[in-house]
């Protein structure tokens, strides 16, 4: 596959970035819309309590309320100040487990990706096409790729975050990671898929990705494994699929 970086569709950091990636999945999409009602939920609470609280100093201070208050205590006021938060948080509680399990739905896979995390790389195999590769399946590790001394025409990587080879992955189909670990505890992200799953030795975690459009996705190794585990990144191309399985069948 050739590389070429203007056409790609790059979805890495911006500089001084504090929102989310474009996300690429749907799960991603999810996550993005109930973060915002979050969001919106969280600035009302604050504006109300804030206001509550302003309220409350000014126009009860000691120098405004010369005479004591018999008012000590009020069932309905405690009714409501407890019933409401709890009302609040069943209202949140559906979207959030809605998303959560969402993520766990598999449907039948059209492509299974092994990903399996070392100190300090990843490697990934597929094995859907054994039969026409004649037993063979595709495998390959993905380190990190150094930048210094790039010829001129090659810069235009992010530094540390670019792979001397991609993760290649066909887009609108319906795909299968099985992630595992061969030494520690690692961690397999993708900020624009809303992915985040525990690669755990001697054990196996399944996650399904649909991936919505062509691009070029980063991520990084998110459970700390040891002295190099910043300079362990995750690269995937995603590609149509015609144009993957073309890639397929050049390689039988
Ligand atoms: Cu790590």
């Amino acid at each position: 596959m050739t590389l070429n970086l203007q056409e790609m569709q790059c979805d890495g950091p911006v500089m001084w970035q504090t929102s989310f990636s474009d996300p690429a999945t749907t799960i991603m999409e999810g996550i993005i819309t109930f973060n915002t009602h979050l969001t919106f939920l969280l600035t009302s609470i604050i504006m109300f309590v804030g206001w509550w609280l302003f309220f409350t100093i000014y126009y009860y201070a000691e120098f405004k309320n010369m005479n004591n208050s018999k008012f000590v205590h009020s069932k309905e006021l405690e009714i409501v100040w407890t019933s409401v938060p709890a009302l609040i948080l069943l209202l949140l509680s559906t979207p959030s487990f809605t998303l959560l399990y969402s993520m766990d739905e598999i449907a039948a896979p059209e492509l299974t990706l092994k990903i399996l995390g070392h100190q300090w790389y990843w490697s990934y195999e597929v094995s859907d096409f054994q039969t026409c590769l004649k037993g063979d399946t595709i495998k390959y590790t993905c380190y990190l790729m150094l930048l210094d001394g790039l010829p001129e025409n090659k810069k235009g990587y992010f530094r540390l975050l670019e792979t001397n080879r991609r993760v290649l992955l066909p887009t609108n189909s319906h795909l299968r990671l099985l992630v595992s670990a061969a030494d520690v505890l690692h961690s397999w992200t993708i900020p624009s898929f809303g992915l985040k799953v525990d690669a755990c030795p001697g054990r196996l975690n399944q996650l399904n990705l649909f991936i919505k459009r062509v691009g070029v996705f980063y991520g990084q190794c998110s459970e700390i494994c040891g002295i190099n585990h910043g300079f362990m990144p995750i690269v995937i191309h995603a590609f149509p699929t015609l144009e993957y399985h073309l890639y397929v069948m050049a390689k039988m």
